[in-house]
């Protein structure tokens, strides 16, 4: 058997494959840096609509990580169909040729992970300094307390005084109310255990954890209302720890809080240690405990 003619395929083989990744950087790097943001479901293939100023720069990050993974995939899947045909086997007595080393080869499978984590490690950082950016100058701040089962929010005004509370309990989905376009501070807590904040459509999760201070900013750029959950097991009915966030005008944020103002819920509620929102179990299950 000649040994000319496979040790001629070497080169092509490379270049072929530094060609396509060459390639693969540019398509993954115009897939991050591509695409402003803005409302619209259809847009992002069923993810939620972008509802906070937040939203863009994950959103950008999670789209752009997918097209760099079909650039990688179509790579790949071409590398592999190439190979099946140009090195099928042509006869019976054909035997493939025995390699040993191939130092180009090797050095590129050692340096293209890199490069690949590299890039992404690049778009992960910025994009994480960019949603967790605090700058404390928000226009409103809710202390948020996570508390098996349920959710509570503390309105709190500019001295640091709290202003009024709602809450929800576990046989109560809450709905809390923002104003639209102004940024708000959430500063997270738990008497219990680890709970985590998520609203989907603010493309932001924060876990809750007891004895530490939790916090970040965001501005809700949408009206409407938007769903959120505990993103944490949590327990027994940590499916029931869900609650909305209803993004209003400013005059009906107001009227919300001289609302909650009206029916009593002024100052603060700690969730599980005072008050109202102390944990609630379902009836049934109260009837029924051992422990
Ligand atoms: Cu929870």
């Amino acid at each position: 058997m000649s040994h000319s003619s496979p040790r001629r395929l070497h080169p092509r083989g490379v270049r072929l494959a530094l060609g396509g990744t060459v390639s693969l950087f540019l398509l993954a790097l115009a897939g991050c840096a591509g695409g402003t943001g803005g409302p619209g479901q259809g847009r992002y293939l069923g993810l939620p609509e972008r509802a906070s100023d937040r939203a863009e720069y994950i959103g950008d990050l999670w789209v752009g990580a997918w097209v760099a993974s079909l650039a990688i995939g179509v790579l790949v899947w071409g590398l592999m169909i190439w190979a099946f045909t140009a090195y099928r086997r042509k006869s019976k007595n054909d035997v493939p040729r025995q390699t040993t080393y191939n130092l180009p080869l090797e050095i590129m499978y050692t340096l293209v992970p890199f490069l690949i984590i590299g890039v992404l490690f690049y778009y992960t950082l910025t994009t994480q300094n960019r949603v967790l950016a605090a700058d404390n100058d928000q226009e409103v701040t809710v202390d948020v307390v996570g508390q098996k089962w349920s959710w509570t929010f503390n309105y709190i005004d500019e001295n640091g005084e709290p202003v009024a509370y709602d809450y929800g309990t576990i046989e109560q989905t809450p709905t809390f109310k923002l104003p639209v376009d102004q940024k708000v501070k959430f500063n997270l807590s738990s008497p219990d255990v680890i709970h985590s904040f998520w609203v989907p459509s603010f493309y932001f999760k924060l876990d809750v954890i007891p004895g530490r201070h939790n916090s970040f900013e965001l501005t809700p750029t949408t009206e409407g209302t938007f769903a959120g959950k505990c993103a944490e097991l949590c327990g027994t009915y940590h499916s029931a720890m869900l609650f909305n966030i209803e993004v209003v005008s400013e005059a009906e944020y107001q009227a919300y809080l001289d609302e909650l103002i009206e029916r009593g819920q002024s100052g603060r509620a700690m969730g599980g240690t005072v008050g109202v929102a102390t944990p609630t179990i379902p009836a049934e299950e109260e009837e029924g405990a051992t422990e």
